[in-house]
């Protein structure tokens, strides 16, 4: 049987410097491939009305990321909201929160909400949309970014709505400085008056329309 004959110093330089130029490789390259990461972990859901369901069960988790690419790959795989059956939502929300009124981050909360006339479909919702989740993943809110829950957007025949969720009602300074930065994200004027609404407001209205407890 024939013995490989190891010659000191000569084969080990040479893997050394394998090893070394190997390793150089890695970190070049890793610089193309890593993902960027986001400050936090989001969830993609999907409504559907099946009014034969609970409201609860129309409700399916589509997918979830945490960096940069994977939002971009998801946004870019599903359909654009204005393609959507009326009654269907999408929900963003932070990993670990449920995108209902009932979650424990989200019963004390509530929503500031940008309601769409039935002609700013085809205007504005889908740009409304992703400037809405570019602010979420992006933490556009400063300090404030932590209050955020996630957002929804409704597409209804009778006009859609997009909302961001925010988990403390009573928090004046985040919520007033969410829906400042929120309004001039989506460039709507001044003059244009949008109202924050708690979620317990919402599921307890009696008439169609929820008094706003902050406007902006
Ligand atoms: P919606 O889908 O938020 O708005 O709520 P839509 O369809 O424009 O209706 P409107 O009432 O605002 O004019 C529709 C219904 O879905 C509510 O009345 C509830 O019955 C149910 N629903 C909506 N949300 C967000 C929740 C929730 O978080 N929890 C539960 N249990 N039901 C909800």
């Amino acid at each position: 049987m024939a013995t490989a004959v190891v010659v000191p110093g000569s084969i080990s330089a040479t893997s050394e410097k394998e090893k070394y130029e190997t390793k150089v490789q890695k970190l070049v390259s890793a610089h193309h491939y890593i993902k960027h990461p986001l400050q936090n972990k989001w969830a993609l859901w999907f409504f559907k009305n099946d009014k034969s369901k609970t409201w609860q069960s129309n409700l399916r988790l589509i997918s979830k990321f945490d960096t940069v690419e994977d939002f971009w790959a998801l946004y870019n795989h599903i359909q654009v909201s204005s393609n959507l059956m009326s009654g269907c939502d999408y929900s963003l929300f932070k990993d670990g929160i449920e995108p209902m009124w009932e979650d424990e981050l989200n019963r004390r909360g509530g929503r500031w909400l940008i309601t769409l006339s039935k002609q700013q479909r085809k205007m504005d919702l889908d740009r409304f949309w992703l400037e809405t989740l570019l602010c979420l993943v992006g933490e556009a809110f400063d300090e404030h970014s932590d209050e955020v829950c996630g957002a929804v957007i409704n597409v209804r025949a009778k006009g859609d709505k997009i909302a961001i969720w925010t988990t403390d009602y009573e928090n004046r300074e985040a919520i007033t400085h969410i829906g400042r930065v929120y309004k001039a994200r989506l460039g709507v004027p001044l003059k244009v008056i949008i109202g924050y609404q708690s979620h317990a407001d919402t599921a307890t209205k009696s008439s169609s329309t929820t008094k706003n407890k902050f406007v902006a």
